[in-house]
């Protein structure tokens, strides 16, 4: 209901990575939200007031407050929804959940689309590079758990949906069970967890997205 005290509003864009965080977060919560899709490269006027700083998605919108930045939002909505929790309850944990989860965004996000969709074949290589370098720590952080806080699926798993996505989506060679074992099925369970099911894109949906996203990026080079 627009306006109301309640609401609970998602803007986002189908396939984003850092959209799809927030749904499965909300999701694993079971809170309800109306959903308004943006156009990347064509943000609504609505959503640039709500992130004039960033200018992206995704916005959370709650009781008329906007939020942004997709690990933001994550925490925002496991201090407000209490059961189901995201984050590890010891403090210590929940500073190592924290510190992965900015590892990924800084680390190995941009080195993924580099590796993935730079044309150029010596920075699409130096790219590979730097994401084995950070892929290496996540196989060591792993150990023998099923999922990054151990048995239950929660805040550096959402943050580490890239991995899977980009190994299914963008086709990604570097990644396989040789190379990176625990990963590997890190990335099985991750896929399997009845939440993540319900919440991927299709694969379609995801493959329009990064075409886009790719096209952005070669066009920002030129
Ligand atoms: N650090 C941000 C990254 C969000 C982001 O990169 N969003 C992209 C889509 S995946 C976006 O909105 N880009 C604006 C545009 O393409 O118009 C987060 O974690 O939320």
């Amino acid at each position: 209901m627009a306006g109301s005290e309640e609401e609970v509003k998602l803007f986002g864009s189908v396939g984003s990575p850092f959209v799809i965080r927030v749904q499965i977060a909300l999701k694993l919560k079971g809170v309800e939200y109306n959903y308004q899709e943006e156009t990347l490269g064509s943000l609504s006027d609505t959503l640039l007031k709500f992130n004039p700083v960033y200018k992206m998605v995704p916005v959370f919108l709650h009781k008329g407050k906007p939020i942004s930045e997709s690990l933001v939002i994550l925490e925002y909505i496991d201090e407000t929804w209490k059961h189901n929790p995201i984050l590890p309850s010891d403090p210590y944990q929940r500073a190592m959940a924290r510190f992965w989860s900015k590892f990924i965004d800084d680390k190995c996000v941009a080195p993924a689309w580099k590796s993935a969709f730079m044309i150029d074949e010596k920075e699409r290589e130096k790219a590979a590079e730097e994401l084995f370098e950070a892929l290496q720590f996540l196989e060591n952080e792993l150990k023998d758990k099923k999922f990054f806080g151990g048995e239950e699926f929660g805040f550096v798993d959402i943050a580490a949906l890239f991995i899977p996505l980009f190994k299914e989506v963008a086709e990604f060679k570097l990644f396989t069970s040789d190379q990176f074992p625990k990963l590997y099925k890190w990335s099985q369970e991750f896929y399997n967890h009845p939440v993540v099911k319900e919440n991927m894109p299709s694969k379609d949906q995801l493959f329009g997205y990064f075409k886009a996203r790719s096209a952005t990026l070669a066009a920002s080079r030129k």
